[in-house]
């Protein structure tokens, strides 16, 4: 983490990685922002999903093997699990064996006769999923929360080609893209009234602090963020209130006020953009919305 952090703190627009807001505390606290009234697209993903489960569960096929990248959501996860009850096998896939690990103990109660096969990975670098015993038709990706949103369009790309690779033809992705709409409800989505997300970025210091040695002064810190409607992405920084130093390690880091450093970017796509960026490796098979349009949930086929 050390080696990616000062590299980013580095460049003239200085960042971290949004990976690296996942510790305990970040995990609670995006955790609270999916149940925030401003954030959306939790809530609107998991009702399209119910809504339309008995047509996504067909799209699915009931003799596949469900690959699910980030074992995160268990909501969703049961959602879909509920209704394939023929399905061969389930595969979370996430980098934390801790996390993985809690999620297959508490699956294996509730599905006692679900085949689990857990593998602890990066998903976006290439991985090998594990022998299925039981004869099934192809992997289908399970890939929900607009997590692709955290991809620049080219990494997007590059990323689809991995996981293709890991698909016969014929073999699917079911994935949540968040969409583009009005500035004024994706900037409220990340900027809560309660001031939930503020925290969840500044979190990213506090966490520099304790595992990097690190020095920030996180109240020298604001959160900022904006729709970049060119670059069609949200974009969260942290703002220096004042010039400071900060050291991580024996690392010097001068950062001016009103400086930022760079954290996270979530891309919003329209139905036409997203297809044209899968195009090279999927066909996009069926979409399902909600009414306003806010977010998708996908069927690609390669
Ligand atoms: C779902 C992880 C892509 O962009 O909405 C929420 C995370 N960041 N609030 C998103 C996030 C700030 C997020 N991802």
């Amino acid at each position: 983490m050390f080696e990616e952090v000062i590299e980013g703190l580095r460049r003239p627009q200085k960042m971290i990685p949004s990976k690296f807001f996942y510790d305990e505390r970040g995990s609670e606290l995006f955790d609270e922002i999916t149940r925030l009234d401003e954030y959306y697209p939790t809530r609107t993903e998991t009702r399209i999903l119910e809504e339309n489960i008995e047509e996504i569960a067909g799209a699915v096929g009931e003799q596949s093997v469900i690959v699910e990248l980030g074992s995160g959501n268990s909501t969703k996860t049961r959602l879909l699990l509920d209704h394939m009850a023929d399905i061969s096998a389930y595969v979370p896939v996430d980098i934390s064996e801790e996390y993985l690990m809690k999620t297959v103990r508490m699956l294996k109660k509730e599905y006692p006769d679900l085949s689990i096969k857990p593998v602890c990975a990066d998903y976006t670098k290439p991985f090998q999923i594990p022998p299925i015993a039981k004869p099934f038709e192809y992997y289908v990706i399970f890939y929900p929360g607009s997590t692709i949103g955290n991809f620049r369009p080219e990494k997007a790309r590059l990323f689809l080609k991995t996981i293709s690779k890991l698909l016969v033809p014929g073999g699917g992705m079911l994935i949540g893209v968040d969409l583009k709409k009005d500035r004024e409800t994706l900037e409220a989505a990340y900027n809560d009234s309660r001031c939930v997300t503020a925290e969840f970025n500044l979190n990213m210091l506090v966490r520099m602090n304790r595992e990097l040695n690190a020095d920030f002064d996180v109240d020298e810190f604001e959160h900022l963020a904006f729709y970049n409607e060119e670059k069609g992405r949200i974009e969260m920084h942290l703002v220096s209130r004042q010039k400071q130093e900060v050291h991580l390690q024996d690392e010097v880091i001068s950062i001016d006020e009103g400086e930022t450093i760079h954290t996270e970017n979530s891309y919003k796509y329209s139905l036409e953009e997203f297809r044209e960026l899968v195009k090279e490796w999927f066909e996009v098979q069926k979409v399902w919305t909600d009414e306003k349009e806010l977010f998708s949930m996908q069927y690609l086929v390669k």
